[in-house]
């Protein structure tokens, strides 16, 4: 038996274990109750996907972790779905690849940042921004545009899973690289990443971190390859086919 009194063997095992992550999320205060329909949705996206990290998904995370040890100061963006997904996870990808861990959210209040950075530090995490709030990102309405300006307001590669197209949009317009993890496809922060990970985030975030545990130590022109290679579009039609026509054989729904 495991977290979810099901046994890690049942078909439905991943799915089960991520709603009671979520529910246990709100519960603590560190997931927003929209944060519960971002599931569903992106649920419903990854039965069509199979389930499973899909070939063009797997090439992005490659070059997910390629861009984070090629960047100066990458940063990766926390919000309440992540923080209650994935919290482990995330500290140990942002050891591996250096990274800064800003918790930066949609629904912007004071306690739960600070209750997310406590959760994260209780997963291991050492600093955690986001609390500051003294730069802002242009074009946004006052609460959503709220970042470290020593944090997001300085990285030049950052990773934003399940982000608002809003927002998304305007941290791309700011020059950063983005690296975009979202199961629809066709969302607006999909389409406008320059790495767009149509995966869920509970395999793609240890996925960024195998691979950049791998690459790690690879001379720069390696990386430079796979990160030129890498093209967003070609991985977006791929998966939106996958989701169109894809054969869903995942056992008893
Ligand atoms: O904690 P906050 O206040 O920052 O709020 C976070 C949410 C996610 C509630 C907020 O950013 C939001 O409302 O997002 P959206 O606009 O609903 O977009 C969420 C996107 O993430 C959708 O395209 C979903 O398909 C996708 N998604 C949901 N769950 C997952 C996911 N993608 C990857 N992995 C998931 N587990």
């Amino acid at each position: 038996m495991s977290e979810v009194d099901v046994p890690d063997s049942h078909p439905r095992y991943e799915s089960l274990l991520t709603r009671h992550r979520i529910e246990e999320g709100v519960e603590k205060g560190i997931t927003s109750r929209q944060g519960l329909i971002a599931q569903g949705r992106g649920e419903a996206f990854d039965y069509l996907l199979g389930e499973r990290t899909i070939d063009s998904a797997e090439g992005a995370e490659r070059a997910a972790a390629a861009h984070l040890l090629l960047a100066d100061h990458p940063v990766l963006s926390v919000n309440g779905n992540v923080a209650a997904l994935v919290p482990a996870e995330i500290v140990e990808l942002a050891e591996v690849t250096d990274a800064d861990l800003e918790v930066n959210l949609f629904n912007r209040t004071e306690e739960r940042i600070e209750a997310i950075a406590e959760h994260l530090r209780e997963h291991g995490a050492g600093e955690v921004k986001g609390l500051t709030a003294d730069g802002r990102i242009p074009g946004l309405d006052h609460e959503r545009a709220k970042v470290d300006a020593d944090g997001i307001g300085d990285a030049d590669v950052v990773v934003v899973p399940l982000e608002d197209g809003d927002r998304a949009e305007a941290l791309g317009e700011m020059g950063k690289t983005e690296i975009v993890v979202d199961l629809n496809p066709l969302s607006r922060s999909a389409q406008v990443g320059t790495v767009p990970i149509v995966d869920n985030v509970i395999r793609a975030v240890p996925n960024i971190t195998a691979h950049a545990r791998e690459l790690q130590g690879q001379p720069e022109t390696e990386l430079r390859t796979i990160v030129d290679e890498f093209d967003p579009d070609t991985a977006l039609e791929a998966a939106e086919r996958a989701i169109r026509d894809g054969d869903v054989d995942i056992g008893e729904q």
